[in-house]
């Protein structure tokens, strides 16, 4: 009998909490690929060029250099790998082949690649290093096969250049791997005169969905991942995941258009912000690291802005990264989490405007936990709204971020950032898009309370995190 009851009890809560569950809210399209997704949970990719460019102290080699230039004395794969890991990347990319046709790995298809070299005897496999490094390491290997190559005699004859490019693509991604992300560099300097390539990327791409399908692919016009226009690291203030691909073309895209995505654009292809540590993207023994400070601008303008950092850290013609560069990454490392780890909203009562459904699975807590998986919600019609940390006492602060769950599609097109002004508020900082992640700088204030207040949106709000924070660092 009473085991009776007991159940009777337990299924009339279960029936309730189903009846008051409060239905999610419908994604509005385009929304990422569960590919895109996990892409967009690692912040920080390392860019490595490396190859004859390191040896020859240039930028875009000719394609006659003779591959016995290619000698590193202490290559160290490893050594990549845990400096990346230590500064907190997630994945790491390497010019298996940059323009100048010089192979990093042992291709069938040409002689001109590391097997012609002195180096372990024309034995050696940088790519295989590289990508068993990473995997040791849990780093996600990517890699750069560059399109427009000046050794391959046969660039320019179309089919036939286009079959030696994908029989690279298949070797590299099928003898090594899980290859992660697949970069498909866009420049070619043939000129008005030069060599003219018709390049198959259908093909190609479908080659890496099939060998790879875990990859995302990167190129100015997507599939997956989109160049972000400029080469210093810096994302649009506005920044749209989306775009219209059919409005882009790999090599001659619209650059402005890609800064800054397009709300309209029927394709989720988000900003990937490539830029090199120091000047040139190769080594150069007369180069030195950005300082701390361009280096934490690029992170708020980068990450900060919606997109991924693609930080390139050239290794030396010793084959290691120079003490130099692993230095300054540790130091970004460390000023990162100075700023973020703590932060003031952190738990604090959190008011709303509203709530979706006035229960409790959308509430305004889901925005101070620090789990981007939990977010605030309004009812579908809303389209504004406020949400209001209570840091419990005044503290000083001068680093607002914001985050949307992207995974239902990216909402918020303008917001403003307010503390209280006597009786009413005043504005420290406004905005556009927000993203997966968007930081505001501002003159340092001191208050207890702060609010975000969106203006308008593409449909009902959601914030899976606002936090409040002092940054330190002058920048
Ligand atoms: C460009 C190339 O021409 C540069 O050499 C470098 O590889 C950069 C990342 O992409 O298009
Ligand atoms: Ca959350």
């Amino acid at each position: 009998m009473r085991r009776k009851k007991y159940f009777i009890g337990v299924m009339a809560g279960f029936v309730l909490s189903v009846l008051s569950a409060v239905k999610p809210p419908a994604p509005i399209l385009p929304i990422p690929d569960a590919r895109q997704i996990e892409w967009q949970k690692t912040e920080l990719s390392m860019f490595l060029h490396f190859g004859m460019n390191t040896f020859t102290n240039r930028e875009w080699g000719t394609g006659s250099e003779d591959p016995v230039l290619f000698n590193p004395t202490r290559l160290d794969a490893d050594q990549w790998t845990d400096t990346a890991k230590r500064a907190g990347f997630g994945r790491v990319i390497l010019t298996a082949k940059h323009h100048d046709g010089f192979c990093l790995w042992s291709s069938r298809y040409t002689g001109h690649s590391v097997q012609s070299s002195p180096w372990k005897n024309g034995k050696g496999d940088v790519v295989r290093e590289f990508v068993e490094a990473c995997l040791k390491t849990g780093l996600k290997p990517g890699l750069y096969l560059s399109p427009w190559d000046r050794h391959e005699p046969s660039y320019g004859d179309s089919p036939v250049y286009n079959s030696h490019y994908a029989g690279q693509l298949r070797e590299l991604i099928t003898e090594n791997g899980p290859i992660a992300e697949v970069w498909f560099d866009g420049a070619c300097g043939e000129g008005p005169n030069g060599k003219k390539q018709e390049y198959d990327f259908p093909v190609f791409r479908a080659l890496v969905r099939q060998l790879a399908p875990g990859a995302v692919m990167f190129s100015d016009e997507g599939p997956d991942v989109r160049w972000i226009g400029n080469e210093n690291g810096f994302a649009g203030e506005t920044c749209w995941a989306m775009m219209d691909r059919s409005r882009v073309k790999i090599g001659n895209a619209d650059t402005g258009y890609l800064n800054t995505g397009d709300e309209s654009g029927p394709d989720w292809v988000p900003g990937e912000c490539d830029v090199s540590i120091r000047k040139g993207w190769f080594w150069h023994p007369d180069e030195a690291p950005k300082s701390l400070a361009e280096l934490l601008d690029i992170y708020f303008k980068s990450v900060g802005r919606n997109g991924i950092l693609l930080l390139n850290v050239p290794p030396n013609r010793e084959g290691r990264i120079d003490d130099r560069d692993a230095g300054r990454l540790m130091e970004l490392r460390f000023a990162i989490d100075r700023i973020f780890s703590k932060d003031f909203a952190r738990g604090r009562l959190i008011r709303v405007e509203s709530v979706r459904g006035g229960a409790k699975d959308y509430g305004p807590w889901n925005a101070s936990d620090g789990n981007p998986a939990t977010f605030w919600a309004t009812d579908d019609t809303v389209r504004s709204g406020w949400i209001e940390a209570d840091l419990g006492e005044p503290k000083t602060f001068n680093v607002v971020r914001i985050e949307e769950p992207i995974a239902y599609g990216q909402r918020i097109r303008k917001y403003r950032i307010e503390i209280p002004d006597g009786a009413s508020w005043k504005i420290v900082a406004s905005g556009t898009t927000v993203g997966r992640k968007k930081l505001d700088r501002f003159p340092a204030v001191r208050a207890d309370r702060v609010r975000l207040v969106i203006e308008s949106t593409r449909a009902c709000p959601l914030v899976s995190e606002f936090g409040v924070h002092f940054c330190p660092f002058e920048f």
